[in-house]
């Protein structure tokens, strides 16, 4: 059945009068405010009270539990100061939603009635935009255009009707420079009333992040603008992104926003997918194509549908190579091809364990995973079955897997290759060594330049 927007405003016409009392008499009394200090993936929450929908997985994340309130949904929402571990060794002082930088993800389905508590326990004043969510004006969290600010130990209520399915989020409207910046936001899944429509086998959602946090501190700068040192999924980074994982054979989505100040071209190894999905709606089947890269702007959402049917460990990433690093990467300069030996000499005398880098390319400090000053995270780290994996940032795994159970997301381990399907080192005979640079060859340029002298007459040749 499909939820006709026609059938829709009769129905809420028709409840308007009753529902705005008894909407402040059931908001009477608050249910209570989850919250988790964890940064571990938690199991999905399954659909209840005779609705069916595969639930989704927020990697690194939760997903809200309800109450039913006669037929309302209510959830309680508490933005507050939190702590954020980013991955083993580094923890963030951010903010965000009971207890945890993204929130929780608040999942429903097309035609619910949600009542959603807002309680702020931050020093200064929020409100809550439901991003892409059709609601009624003054539902909208806009602070000052649509409501007033909620003040540092007000609550609010929310209620409105889902009119829509799709993938959408949460995020203040209020001090937004900030309080974006300092990590408050979240995803909001709604699913569609038929239960055959859009049904995959797994489903899971994730926020991108940028961060300015110097190495050894704790909270993000927040006037900073582009010179962001931390892209993170869900406010962690590579190697604290959980793996995706996946049964062979099963349809899987993937639902990706942006709340940071840059594009991230998200790319897939594997096999291709689909854009299904943005956070204004589905797209028709007409307009569907194939792609193993799914560019997401600024302030919006994608989600991609494949068939894994390869089974292997497949990276995804954002495909800018600077946001699979983390922290450090300022102010390292390219070495490459400088020999830094008497450098080294001059600079050891004045600091003894100076060490030069980036001889031969960057690779060495994936290796190294150099001391560090506390609470930071190395610029390039992580390893796989074969060494370093030299990846940090907006980097994880898709586990391709046979027969795993429908609701098993553990991380499998590293992937056993068949036998004779690993690239291989060659041993036979490499044939003559390269040639080396002929010394009186050398002095013949190999490219003829034409030399125009500034003041001489152009000689006309081209
Ligand atoms: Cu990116």
């Amino acid at each position: 059945m499909t939820f006709s927007r026609r059938n829709f405003v009769g129905l809420s016409a028709a409840l308007a009068g009753v529902a705005a009392v008894s909407g402040r008499v059931q908001a009477a009394s608050i249910p209570e405010a989850v919250t988790t200090t964890s940064p571990a993936m938690q199991p999905p929450v399954m659909p209840q009270g005779g609705q069916s929908y595969q639930p989704v997985v927020t990697l690194n994340g939760w997903t809200l539990p309800w109450r039913m309130n006669g037929d309302w949904k209510e959830f309680h929402l508490v933005a507050e100061p939190v702590e954020r571990e980013m991955a083993p060794g580094m923890v963030a002082r951010l903010w965000g939603y009971n207890g945890q930088s993204p929130g929780p993800t608040i999942e429903c389905v097309e035609g619910d009635k949600v009542r959603i508590f807002v309680t702020n326990k931050l020093p200064e004043h929020t409100t809550v935009h439901w991003h892409g969510l059709i609601v009624p004006n003054g539902m909208d969290g806009v602070g000052g255009l649509t409501q007033p600010q909620i003040k540092p130990g007000q609550t609010f209520v929310y209620e409105f009707v889902l009119k829509q399915s799709g993938t959408f989020m949460y995020h203040p409207h209020a001090d937004e420079m900030v309080q974006m910046a300092m990590g408050m936001m979240g995803s909001f899944v709604i699913h569609p009333r038929d239960p055959g429509l859009h049904r995959v086998d797994r489903d899971f959602v994730f926020l991108m992040q940028s961060y300015d946090i110097e190495p050894g501190a704790a909270m993000p700068k927040i006037m900073t603008m582009t010179d962001f040192n931390l892209w993170a999924w869900n406010s962690r980074v590579f190697p604290g992104i959980d793996p995706l994982v996946v049964r062979r054979g099963d349809r899987v989505r993937i639902r990706v926003g942006n709340l940071t100040m840059t594009n991230h071209p998200i790319h897939k190894h594997g096999e291709p997918f689909t854009l299904t999905c943005t956070d204004g709606g589905w797209v028709p089947e007409s307009a569907r194509r194939p792609e193993v890269t799914t560019d997401v702007p600024v302030g919006a959402m994608r989600a991609v549908e494949f068939v894994a049917d390869e089974l292997g460990d497949w990276a995804i990433h954002c495909h800018k190579s600077h946001h699979t690093m983390n922290a450090m990467g300022h102010e390292v300069k390219n070495f490459i091809g400088v020999n830094q030996k008497d450098l080294a000499k001059t600079i050891r005398k004045l600091v003894p364990d100076y060490m030069p880098m980036g001889e031969k390319g960057m690779a060495e400090m994936g290796e190294m995973e150099m001391p560090m000053p506390d609470n930071t995270l190395p610029m390039m780290t992580g390893f796989g079955q074969f060494g370093p994996m030299e990846m940090g940032g907006m980097f994880s795994v898709v586990k391709v897997r046979e027969g795993l159970a429908h609701d098993d997301y553990k991380d499998p381990g590293p992937y056993k290759n068949p036998e004779g399907t690993v690239a291989y080192l060659f041993e036979g005979d490499t044939g003559p060594a390269p040639r080396a640079p002929n010394k009186k060859a050398s002095q013949t340029p190999s490219m003829e330049f034409n030399v125009v002298k500034p003041g001489a007459s152009h000689s006309g040749k081209h």
